[in-house]
């Protein structure tokens, strides 16, 4: 990957995307909602498809000479529809933000009502943050983990949402280690009569290969984006019941968006062939195993988790209680530094401020496909660990440092 075609034309966007490369491929990245796609979804997206616009919907274009755009988009269609056994799927959404615009402008009215996770706990800035659309077109009220277990407060719920008497029960979270009950929160939904989002786009991967529960069929609607834990193309994705199918479309395109970004939806039809075959389910279930090996690792350092564990992808470690010192800031920069890349995150109850948190959070979708398992998982919890106890200590960064190397090099990533 030298980019030289690039290189040719524009050597300093080319020297950034080696570096990048490079970057990618010497640390470990454990941002919970990233992953590495494979060269062939790499290939599909940098296709000549970024040329053309394709307004509408595969027959129903807006323009002439779509008839390749047709057969990938309804390649696409198909494929997620065999995957979460969707009746009615959307794989247009620019993203996954994009995906619950075009499901709360299908769907509700400026100044509708919409109840949903709060951002501290583990939800979505699209889920009604007040810096978001959502939080500034909609009314919203958010919901909070029980303080005691790290887990959804479904009978709080219940009581809020009757009080409050939502439009829209959104359900689906960004930094939430556990299983989710879809079908407490669709009863919650049904009594107060509003419409239940279930916004998958970390879990995406993990619902497709049946090792989390799937919201499809009991949710109105479903979202996700397309390339975390799926491992597809960028972007988003609706699923719906065939009765919501025009109100849906209609509001992504023209509602929301414009043109579609063909070659993105090329790579998610690519990634989403991948996830079809058997080894996509091995693969999801070793993300779970290794996030729960990952998880004990740090509990036998001594680190506190969010919920006491992990039933996903994800950990969420709360620092105040082994590290009061420490910030998520602090952690962060200090494992970057000793090669494992991962985000400082707001805790339940969090005393500090966003954006220097009193957690981090770590995830395995991407290391696990580079191969990483159980083994390596150990070393990896006892790394984070050992940094976390030291992170103003270079040496001890620095041997940390050599061993996330070894790693890299016994797991090489994007080889030629
Ligand atoms: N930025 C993503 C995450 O890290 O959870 C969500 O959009």
């Amino acid at each position: 990957m030298e980019y030289d075609i690039v290189r040719e034309v524009d050597p300093e966007v080319a020297d950034a995307l080696t570096s990048e490369v490079d970057r990618q491929r010497s640390g470990l990245q454990m941002i919970a909602s990233e992953n590495h796609v494979s060269k062939a979804v790499l290939e599909a997206q940098s296709s000549v498809l970024t040329n053309k616009y394709a307004e509408g919907y595969p027959g129903k274009r807006y323009y002439a000479g779509c008839e390749h755009a047709d057969t990938i988009e309804t390649l696409a269609v198909e494929r997620a529809k065999e995957l979460w056994g969707a009746d009615h799927v959307n794989v247009q959404p620019h993203s996954g933000t994009q995906a619950n615009m075009g499901v709360y402008l299908a769907m509700l009215d400026p100044g509708d009502r919409i109840l949903s996770l709060d951002l501290t706990h583990g939800g979505h800035l699209s889920h009604g943050h007040p810096a978001n659309f959502a939080g500034q077109l909609f009314e919203v009220e958010q919901y909070e983990v029980d303080p005691e277990t790290g887990y959804i407060d479904y009978e709080g719920l219940a009581e809020q949402a009757d009080e409050f008497d939502p439009d829209i029960v959104v359900s689906g979270y960004s930094a939430y280690p556990r299983e989710v009950e879809w079908d407490r929160i669709q009863a919650v939904a049904d009594d107060v009569g509003a419409y239940h989002l279930a916004d998958i786009a970390h879990i995406t991967g993990l619902v497709a290969a049946d090792v989390h529960s799937s919201p499809v069929g009991i949710a109105d609607f479903v979202t996700g984006s397309t390339h975390k834990t799926i491992r597809s193309g960028r972007g988003g994705i609706i699923m719906c019941e065939e009765e919501f199918a025009d109100d849906v479309d209609s509001a992504v395109f023209p509602g929301a968006q414009g043109g579609p970004l063909m070659h993105n939806v090329a790579g998610k039809a690519v990634g989403f062939k991948e996830a079809l075959q058997p080894e996509f389910e091995a693969y999801a279930e070793q993300v779970v195993e290794n996030a729960r090996t990952l998880g004990e690792t740090l509990q036998e350092n001594g680190l506190s988790l969010v919920s006491g564990g992990t039933d996903t992808h994800l950990v969420l470690v709360d620092l105040r209680e082994s590290h009061p010192e420490t910030t998520g800031g602090d952690a962060e920069d200090a494992l970057e530094e000793a090669g494992i890349v991962l985000n400082a995150n707001t805790v339940p109850g969090e005393t500090r401020s966003a954006f220097n948190p009193s957690g981090i959070r770590a995830g395995t979708p991407a290391i696990t496909s580079r191969g990483f398992e159980e083994e390596e998982m150990r070393t990896v919890g006892d790394c984070i660990a050992r940094v976390v106890d030291a992170t103003d200590d270079e040496s001890a960064i620095e041997e940390v440092r050599r061993e996330i190397d070894a790693l890299c090099e016994a797991h090489p990533l994007y080889e030629d």
